[in-house]
């Protein structure tokens, strides 16, 4: 390969796809490549450097964060991105999935014994260990189902799930300010619609949308269509993403979301998602509204938007 330096910044980002302004993001911050410079002081890059951005690029595309992915030499990164470890992956599977269960038994004990310090504890633990979507599908979510279960079978109390709740939603949000957000990146509001309470849907959106360098709008639960309109307009935000969660046929959904339409804009992006999402299916098409199924589809059509997912153009 090419050792010799090839590429100003400008032309790294062009062949890239990753913006000038991310790329020394990731340098200052987690020293991700090491330019050679010009007496004058500005960055040249050689063809492995542009080799180690792109796997960058489709790294933080994946769901990992890139304080993860900027600490790996770049054979790791090659093999993380491709899905290839250097463990026999048999091995890895089965020492993967013993780490998830023992997380996810030691946070539901934490739950158990209202212990919320024991909570975080292994929510953090877990956070080091586990990529970020393994994390929420396979932790964080089969977690809070069980709380679900404990609870209707009157083996939790309210007092549990509120706990639980909260801890979480702290420790989501922990990750996401901890995402860096790229100025150029577009806006996407994520938010549930009025009288729809169920936050933790909305929260695994905008970590997904943070770890990818979006610029987060978060606005929490039941905001009125007209607030969220108002909102896209004054960030001129490129999409508007809603977790439709419970009821399942919620009377007052129909016409919140044809007043979003009406005032969103053709131009802003509608997406929504979450368990009640399916049953509005027919609404949602003839609202030109995007039906996404779950957070791995998600991630990749915010890849796509982002242009994080498609090799750019020559
Ligand atoms: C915690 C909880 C609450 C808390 C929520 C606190 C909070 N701040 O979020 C509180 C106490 C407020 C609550 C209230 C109620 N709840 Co509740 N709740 C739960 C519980 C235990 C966990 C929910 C949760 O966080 N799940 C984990 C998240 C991550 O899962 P999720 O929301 O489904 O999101 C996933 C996907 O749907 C998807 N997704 C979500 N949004 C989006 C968006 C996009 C764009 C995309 C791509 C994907 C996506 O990604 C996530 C990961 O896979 C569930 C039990 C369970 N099994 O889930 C019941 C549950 C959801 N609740 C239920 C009910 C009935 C209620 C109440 C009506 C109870 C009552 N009688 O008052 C109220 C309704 C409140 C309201 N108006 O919205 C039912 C819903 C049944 C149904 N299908 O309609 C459940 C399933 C419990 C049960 N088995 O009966 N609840």
């Amino acid at each position: 390969m090419q050792k010799e330096p090839l590429y100003t910044i400008r032309t790294l980002a062009l062949k890239s796809g990753v913006s000038m302004h991310t790329i020394r993001a990731w340098e200052k911050r987690y020293q991700a490549l090491r330019p050679q410079r010009t007496p004058g002081n500005r960055r040249l890059y050689t063809e492995e450097d542009l080799a180690r951005l792109q796997l960058l690029r489709q790294g933080v595309a994946d769901g990992h964060t890139i304080s993860l992915l900027a600490g790996l030499p770049t054979p790791d990164l090659w093999r993380l991105v491709h899905g290839r470890s250097s463990i026999p992956a048999e091995a890895e599977t089965v020492e993967h999935s013993h780490a998830v269960e023992a997380l996810l038994e030691n946070s539901w004990r934490a739950v158990q014994n209202l212990d919320d310090r024991a909570l975080q504890q292994s929510l953090h633990q877990a956070a080091a260990l586990l990529s970020q979507p393994v994390l929420l599908e396979q932790l964080l979510a089969p977690l809070l189902q069980r709380i679900g279960h404990g609870w209707s079978e009157g083996r939790l109390r309210i007092l549990h799930e509120h706990m639980a709740t909260i801890v979480i939603r702290d420790f989501l949000t922990t990750l996401r300010l901890a995402c860096t957000a790229d100025p150029e990146a577009p806006v996407i509001i994520i938010a549930t619609p009025a009288g729809q309470l169920h936050e933790m849907g909305a929260l695994f959106v905008a970590l997904t949308a943070a770890a990818q360098g979006w610029q987060i709008q978060y606005l929490g639960t039941s905001l009125p269509a007209d607030e969220l309109a108002a909102a896209a307009h004054r960030l001129d935000a490129r999409i508007i993403a809603l977790s439709l969660i419970q009821p399942s046929d919620d009377p007052q959904l129909p016409l919140q979301l044809e007043i979003l339409r009406n005032l969103a804009g053709s131009e802003t992006i509608l997406i929504a998602g979450g368990g009640a999402a399916a049953l509005f299916a027919p609404l949602l098409d003839r609202l030109s509204i995007h039906l996404i199924n779950g957070i791995a589809q998600l991630r990749e059509f915010l890849a796509r938007e982002r242009g994080l997912g498609q090799q750019p153009q020559p």
